[in-house]
């Protein structure tokens, strides 16, 4: 964790973005945990107006915390769009180190620093669940099983070399996020993650997977649903498509 903050240059500036749809259970530990493990980096938070009142939550912690910061759309506009808002927020702002993860405690908060050290010579670092073995806690067999067919497709599909193209805990370099066409992108869930992936692949991007443990949400209410699926199932070829016609 030191080791980190000392690669984390006074020069670099660093933020995590972290998109919240019903997370108040959640979200206050959550950024105490990270200023906790990386005093340096600051936080966005991107809520979707939330019937539970995240966002007022994080509004009323900013009074008292100056790393922090929130995005707010009027609806559930989905996890892609979240993202990319976000990213567009942190480009805006100068970031160098730009950071992504589930407000849930799916990702390890003390998985960061590695993280980002890794982006010392890598463009974008993807904590893998599937780099060595398969390392998620508590998730039913269907969706293990669901989760690493789809990683299977995705990689026989696309051709990309990545074994956890859906995982959602990733550190970007500003300069890669920079030049991915985010206003192109209309994914969400698994295939955003994909989508992100293919397009910095394709823009010839240094990916690097590191083993993280993920572990199954124990407070909110989970927003997987069949949609998300197919639509992963379909962002594959779309993509290829792109690609084959180069349109990416
Ligand atoms: N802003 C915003 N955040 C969202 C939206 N959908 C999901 N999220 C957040 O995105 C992150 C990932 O969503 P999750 O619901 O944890 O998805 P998952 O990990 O595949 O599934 P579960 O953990 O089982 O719910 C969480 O922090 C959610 O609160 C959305 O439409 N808008
Ligand atoms: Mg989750």
């Amino acid at each position: 964790m030191e080791q980190c903050e000392q690669r984390l240059s006074p020069l670099q500036r660093a933020i995590v973005v972290i998109p919240t749809y019903n997370e108040r259970e959640n979200i206050t530990a959550l950024i105490s945990a990270i200023h906790q493990v990386m005093p340096a980096i600051d936080i966005l938070v991107v809520d979707d107006n939330s019937p539970d009142g995240t966002a007022a939550l994080v509004r009323s912690r900013m009074a008292e915390d100056p790393q922090l910061a929130l995005l707010e759309r009027p609806g559930k506009m989905g996890l892609g769009t979240a993202y990319c808002d976000g990213f567009r927020w942190a480009l805006e702002r100068g970031y160098d180190i730009i950071c992504q993860m589930d407000a849930d405690f799916s990702h390890n908060p003390e998985d960061l620093p590695r993280l980002i050290a890794a982006l010392d010579h890598a463009d974008v670092v993807i904590g893998s669940r599937y780099v060595s073995g398969v390392n998620v806690v508590n998730w039913p067999m269907r969706r293990l099983l669901l989760s690493y067919m789809a990683n299977l497709y995705t990689r026989i599909v696309t051709g990309m070399p990545i074994k956890d193209a859906t995982g959602g805990f990733k550190a970007f370099r500003a300069e890669i996020l920079r030049k991915i066409d985010l206003g192109a992108i209309h994914s969400n869930g698994y295939a955003f993650q994909i989508e992100m992936n293919f397009r910095a692949w394709r823009l010839g991007a240094r990916i690097e997977e590191l083993s993280i443990v993920f572990v199954d949400r124990t407070n909110g209410v989970s927003k997987m649903s069949r949609t998300i699926i197919y639509e992963a199932a379909w962002i594959v070829w779309k993509l290829k498509l792109l690609a084959l016609i180069g349109k990416l």
